[in-house]
């Protein structure tokens, strides 16, 4: 071995020295290391909190060129220039790329052979608004590059517009409020995390890149050879998160950055917004025109119309009386959201400025508090890097929940500003470390709804529903997002499918993006297909711009109404499901609405999948995303599938062109599924009746039956539905066993699907209610053992 090179064991670490350089890798578990090499400071990670690192025993070997690292898992061959390559046992996991960098030509540039020459066609093409890149490299402080397989998928990323897979593409991580409709070579977005994942179907892995200054993700863009990241701020330090399968590789970065809390039921309903809902009356007729039209409803969220002068924390007296505003809308089963910026009005008098002057609540630049322009007009910014401003900030939220605000939606929190962005220099305290903006600016939006949801949190004693636009890894364990400004087109239709699978799959459930489009004005068709799918996203909002085209279902004719109607009465129906996916994948870190590749990664045909997707391994949807379009393609993986439209049944493996006219949105559920729903309800409430629908085949479902809004379910005080169906050629057996923690339902009815026979209860015969497309019985809340022969 080099001499140059030593190392330390220190149980889970081993530090190794060479040529003055030192490198820490650390085990987390047997699956995840650290790969850490301090280049600044030491700093806290704003991701990861309450890690917890398990024994792992390492054994080291020295060899001529190499030192080896190994785990019972993994091994770490790291050499003399603290390069390293991963493998599992003789298996090459992911290689160090020993090369430079090598950019692919761009010619026309190159061609010219002065300098002069060459500034000079540099400034003509730009001066007609073309990139004006060069052949130079772009070095970072920090650049990992990784030998890049072409076969490799990169799934990831984040809010990333484009397809599901980022290989050949190159990104950016700074979070970015972009009002121009957001296109497939946008490199940035409101959120950043810099987290992707390396799929094949035989081992894939993913990085973590730890650092929250702008970071550089380039996956084989500018030389197919290799990938690379980087930054040019901040220390080296990623995670090497091991699968094999891609199921893995998720829920082992959950369980680094955090889970996604299970949500107040309530909130997993239909929501309607529009900037300008900015009287109690106006309010009153979008509510009205839910109710009149028989449309489901539960949540309302109030833009910045609401404010005095946008002074977040107050309401304008004038246009509502918010508390008996709120109250009265509960009564009809409509619960409020309100927005709160981050940019507070300088004002004298004004509580919020008062308050944050005198205890040097806000971000400073030259020891002075920095100020710039946001819709209150001049605006001071809480400095959240720092505790006791989370905690005054966190307070505040009861101001607005005692006024019965059912939850807060935090949005400019990139943070946006009017008067140009933020300098470089404005200061942060971060607890006494200090930091500049370059530093916490990815932070911001994670930090202040950090402080939203301990705010909420410590107001109510309830689980917390927090939006938020900007974010950072880990800010699932916070918040819910949406994913900014989107435009009416039918292009942001068709991006938001991958867009959000991608966000799944980097570790945020709780995700939606705007029904209908944010900017522009939408067609009647556009809105129909946008809700059509909208309405399983698991956060499911229609929202819109102040002066567009209106944009809630009854804005436009009987026909839409009643298209949208079908799709909302399928949402309202499905809480159960998604609350139990919620539930069980705060267990399982298991996001909800996922690419069909997560659940089917031996078929090649799911890698990319951009146009269906999964909510849970029981549903698929596979959406109409084109103008005019009334049939389309659809795949369907290995199984049988069960069209709910036209009660079809299709055997799998194999693609099939499906009807998908105006009112039609292809769904199929999967056999061996039970789906738990709601019969025809409007707004989500206490529900005494349940139903199961149960697809034959040999299955296992867990349902919960709780009060849907405390952290009660954590003491286990709740009811849970344990299902078991085991097929016996053509007899199901159905055997229902109930926990009663909480308290049962009062009515069970059980719909089955696709079987014959008459049905046991118990082992008596019982008289059914026998419907077309399946046999229904209804029961009490009881356990129960049925058996259909
Ligand atoms: O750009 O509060 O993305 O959802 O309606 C204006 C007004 C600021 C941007 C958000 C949008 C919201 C709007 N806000």
């Amino acid at each position: 071995m080099n001499k140059s090179i030593t190392y330390r064991l220190e149980k889970n670490k081993v530090f190794i020295k060479s040529n003055d350089r030192e490198l820490l890798i650390e085990f987390i578990n047997d699956k995840i290391f650290r790969v850490y090499e301090e280049l600044e400071r030491k700093t806290n990670s704003f991701a990861i909190e309450n890690l917890e690192t398990k024994d792992v025993e390492l054994s080291i070997e020295i060899n001529i060129d190499s030192l080896i690292i190994k785990s019972k898992i993994l091994s770490i061959k790291v050499y003399d220039n603290l390069m390293l390559d991963i493998y599992h046992f003789d298996k090459l996991l992911c290689e160090d790329y020993k090369g430079k960098r090598n950019p692919f030509k761009r010619h026309a540039i190159s061609t010219y052979e002065t300098d002069e020459e060459k500034e000079k066609a540099k400034a003509l093409s730009l001066a007609e608004g073309h990139e004006s890149n060069d052949d130079d490299v772009n070095h970072h402080k920090i650049e990992v590059l990784k030998v890049n397989n072409q076969n490799n998928i990169y799934y990831a990323l984040g809010e990333k517009t484009g397809f599901l897979n980022k290989q050949g593409y190159e990104y950016e991580m700074w979070n970015t409020d972009e009002p121009s409709a957001h296109l497939e070579y946008f490199k940035t977005l409101y959120k950043s995390v810099p987290f992707y994942i390396s799929f094949n179907n035989v081992a894939s892995y993913g990085i973590f890149f730890d650092n929250t200054y702008k970071t550089y993700f380039d996956m084989g863009k500018e030389n197919s050879e290799y990938i690379y990241f980087g930054s040019d701020n901040g220390n080296l330090d990623y995670y090497f998160i091991y699968g094999p399968s891609l199921k893995d590789v998720v829920s082992n970065y959950i369980s680094l950055t955090g889970k996604t809390p299970l949500p107040k039921r309530k909130m997993l309903g239909i929501h309607q917004s529009r900037w300008s809902y900015g009287t109690k009356e106006r309010v009153d007729e979008i509510i009205n025109g839910y109710i009149d039209n028989d449309l489901p409803l539960d949540v309302i969220h109030l833009d910045i119309d609401y404010m005095d002068n946008y002074k977040v924390f107050t309401y304008d007296k004038s246009r509502f009386d918010l508390k008996n505003n709120i109250e009265e809308w509960k009564n009809k089963g409509i619960e409020v959201v309100t927005i709160i910026d981050p940019g507070t009005k300088v004002e004298k008098g004004y509580f919020m400025y008062e308050d944050g002057i005198k205890n040097n609540y806000f971000a400073t630049r030259n020891n002075e508090v920095y100020v710039n322009s946001v819709w209150p007009g001049k605006s001071v910014f809480p400095d959240f890097s720092k505790e006791i401003t989370r905690n005054w900030w966190g307070k505040s939220q009861k101001i607005m929940t005692d006024f019965g605000v059912s939850g807060i939606w935090n949005d400019m929190n990139e943070p946006a500003s009017f008067e140009g962005p933020l300098p470089d220099d404005v200061e942060f305290d971060k607890d006494g470390q200090k930091a500049n903006h370059l530093e916490i600016h990815n932070v911001y939006g994670h930090l202040m709804a950090k402080a939203t949801f301990e705010g909420l949190k410590e107001a109510t004693n309830e689980r917390p529903y927090v939006l938020t636009r900007a974010a950072y890894a880990g800010s699932q364990k916070y918040t819910s997002f949406w994913t900014g400004d989107n435009q009416s087109l039918w292009i942001h239709l068709q991006m938001a499918i991958p867009m959000l699978c991608n966000m799944s799959l980097s570790g945020f459930s709780f995700i939606g993006t705007d029904i209908g489009g944010f900017g522009g004005d939408v067609t009647k068709e556009l809105l129909i297909r946008w809700a059509q799918v909208g309405v399983f996203f698991p956060l499911c909002r229609n929202h819109s711009a102040m002066m567009t085209r209106d944009q809630e279902p009854f804005s436009f004719d009987k026909e839409t109404i009643s298209i949208y109607r079908k799709a909302l009465k399928i949402r309202e129906s499905l809480i159960p499901y998604y609350y139990d996916l919620f539930y069980h994948g705060e267990q399982n870190n298991t996001p909800v609405m996922l690419p069909l590749v997560y659940y089917y990664q031996d078929d090649e045909n799911t890698y990319n999948l951009n146009d269906q997707f999964m909510i849970g391994d029981s549903i698929m949807v596979a959406p109409v995303l084109e103008q005019g379009k009334t049939k389309r393609m659809v795949y369907l993986p290995k199984g049988t599938w069960y069209n709910i439209n036209n009660h079809k049944t299709y055997t799998g493996n194999q693609y099939i062109v499906e009807d998908a006219p105006l009112d039609t949105c292809p769904i199929y559920v999967k056999d061996s599924s039970i789906i738990p729903t709601y019969d025809n309800i409007n707004h989500i409430n206490e529900q005494n009746n349940i139903v199961f629908n149960i697809f034959p085949g040999n299955s296992s479902y867990e349902h919960i039956y709780d009060d849907g809004k405390s952290y009660d379910y954590r003491n286990n005080i709740l009811t849970s539905y344990n299902i078991k169906t085991t097929q016996i050629n053509d007899n199901l057996l159905i055997d229902v066993d109930v926990t009663n923690n909480y308290k049962t339902y009062e009515n069970v009815i059980y719909r089955i699907y696709n079987t014959k026979g008459n049905i046991f209860v118990d082992d008596k015969l019982i008289d059914t209610n026998n419907k077309s497309n399946y046999l229904e019985i209804k029961l009490d809340g009881l356990s129960h053992k049925l058996e259909i022969k």
